[in-house]
């Protein structure tokens, strides 16, 4: 760790814990320096302190405009401390080192949100306070910044613990601080600039690099663009298109709903498939071979699967991509795909195929954004995962080794369906998904119905949820969602419980003979 700070250049807009924190440096004799507003705060409370104006050897001008941008602090802020040409260069053109920035910005946020006029608006988008933060964080191995009133405390405190020097680990942390701040407020200035000029998807901001501006939205009058977040998961914004037309702003939507279902399924306990339509799974198997698992997805909902969008989780082989082919397909997706999959497909000119490499891993957490008018919802990604051994059995009937791990597999796919969800699953294989709708008693009715469909279609004597598992999202909150799908055929069920009538519900699998098990957890998704 370093020596002991010496020099602090201290310039805020928002003067709070201003005063607490000067008379904490220069307890520890640190040298403050300070631009005018800040300057006067600190002199009128007592303390001494260096105008950067006289650093820098100019006087602050243009309004303010030009205050610190300049190499005697740029210098003092970027300098490696420990590489020689560095030094020398400090030495020469006297450059002192500054180990500390305490930096707020000029209120954008506050201008903008108090109705100010244009002119008004842009004198407060600051220019001289996001550099030195941008400066002093990306020298984090040498120097602090701090950027938000809240961390003087945490600052004071590892002085007083470490003898007037941060350690490592602080300093890093409030780099990354200090960048999350910038970010935001570039991110203010051109949401409200977009607000000046109208905003399109191409030209506004997410924090995000534009991939790709695509030919339209949901639908052909709304303008789109793709934009990356910089992780680098395999994922439908990394997959490499070997062939077919440009992704739409709906393939890529889908793609990445396939994609993440079908990552759930280890490839070392065998082949897998999904099938997306409109964000939603309208099969989902797993089976001795690739072939097998695609067609037993494409069994569960045949109707819906036309023009769906397909994810593997093995390389595409030959054999499947030619079932594959036997109907209109958007998008296959899959780590990887052989040449004799990549000939069969070469015929489709316009199916589109997408291999990454391996799989999404379904346990990375990450955070999940969605807009609302006026701001954003955010939260972690739900990587809530319950093995066998948490399941609480509540029923008279425990579930066979079979309904267990139908159950398991119930549950991963009603993660990647829209609530309310119930999913019936057969062998493996799901065989009835009811999806989206207000009612859960609906959706068990609507994946029971569509099962009854593809039994008649496909000439067979009784539905698959006949002798099925059911899944469902959240708790049933009364006994008829249940009844329905015992009524169906299903003979076990999984649902997170903790429901106000859960007895009701319990007493009523006990009277049709299911098993049930309770999870605890809920996956809603909307
Ligand atoms: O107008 S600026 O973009 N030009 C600068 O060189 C500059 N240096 C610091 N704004 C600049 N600042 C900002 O001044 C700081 O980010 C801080 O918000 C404010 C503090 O000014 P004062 O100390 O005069 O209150």
């Amino acid at each position: 760790d370093l020596a002991p700070l010496r020099r602090a250049l201290l310039s805020v807009s928002d003067k709070t814990g201003l005063v607490t924190l000067g008379k904490a440096l220069a307890a520890r004799g640190v040298e403050l320096l300070s631009t005018g507003g800040t300057a006067k705060a600190l002199r009128e409370a007592g303390l001494e302190v260096k105008d950067v104006a006289e650093v820098t050897g100019f006087p602050e001008m243009m309004d303010g405009r030009v205050k610190t941008l300049h190499p005697a602090v740029h210098g003092g802020l970027l300098a490696l401390r420990d590489n020689d040409d560095h030094v020398a260069a400090m030495q020469e053109h006297g450059i002192a080192g500054i180990d500390l920035v305490v930096v707020n910005l000029y209120p954008f946020e506050q201008t903008v949100a108090k109705g100010a006029q244009y002119d008004e608006v842009i004198e407060n988008i600051d220019i001289g306070g996001p550099a030195m933060i941008r400066s002093a964080a990306k020298n984090h191995g040498f120097v602090s910044v701090v950027v938000d009133v809240q961390d003087y405390d945490v600052l004071i405190e590892q002085l007083e613990a470490h003898d007037g020097h941060t350690t490592y680990a602080l300093r890093q942390r409030l780099a990354q601080t200090a960048y999350a701040r910038t970010a935001a407020y570039d991110t203010a200035v051109s949401t409200w600039m977009a607000s000046q000029v109208g905003e399109t998807p191409r030209r506004r901001s997410f924090g995000g690099t534009l991939a790709q501006t695509l030919r339209y939205g949901e639908n052909p009058h709304q303008d789109a663009a793709f934009y990356l977040d910089g992780s680098n998961s395999p994922g439908v914004a990394t997959a490499r298109q070997l062939q077919g037309k440009e992704l739409s702003y709906n393939n890529i939507n889908d793609t990445d709903a396939a994609f993440e279902l079908v990552s759930e399924f280890d490839p070392a306990e065998g082949p897998a498939c999904a099938i997306i339509k409109h964000a939603n799974p309208c099969g989902v198997a797993r089976a001795e071979t690739l072939t097998e698992a695609y067609k037993r997805a494409f069994d569960c909902d045949r109707t819906s699967a036309f023009g769906g969008i397909i994810a593997l989780n093995q390389p595409l082989d030959g054999a499947t991509a030619e079932e594959i082919s036997s109907i209109f397909t958007e998008v296959v997706i899959a780590p990887g795909a052989d040449a004799e999959a990549q000939e069969v497909f070469a015929k489709k000119k316009n199916l589109r195929l997408l291999t990454t490499d391996g799989l999404a891993d379904p346990s990375a957490a990450g955070l999940a954004v969605r807009q609302v008018s006026g701001g954003y919802l955010v939260q972690d990604k739900d990587i809530g995962r319950i093995l066998a051994e948490d399941l609480k059995i509540v029923t008279k009937r425990t579930p066979s080794d079979q309904e267990m791990a139908d159950l398991m597999f119930a549950w991963t796919v009603a993660k990647h369906v829209k609530s309310n969800a119930i999913i019936y699953v057969k062998d493996g294989a799901t065989v009835g998904v009811g999806a989206g709708q207000m009612s859960r008693v609906d959706s068990t009715r609507i994946a029971a119905r569509k099962a009854q469909d593809m039994a008649e279609a496909m000439g067979l004597p009784a539905p698959l949820t006949q002798g099925a598992v059911v899944a469902s999202d959240a708790f049933f909150p009364f006994a008829d969602g249940l009844i329905t799908a015992a009524e169906a055929g299903a003979t076990a069920l999984i649902q997170p419980g903790g429901s106000m009538r859960d007895d009701e519900v319990i007493a009523a699998a006990d009277e049709a003979g299911l098993a049930m098990v309770f999870t605890g957890m809920r996956h809603f998704r909307h």
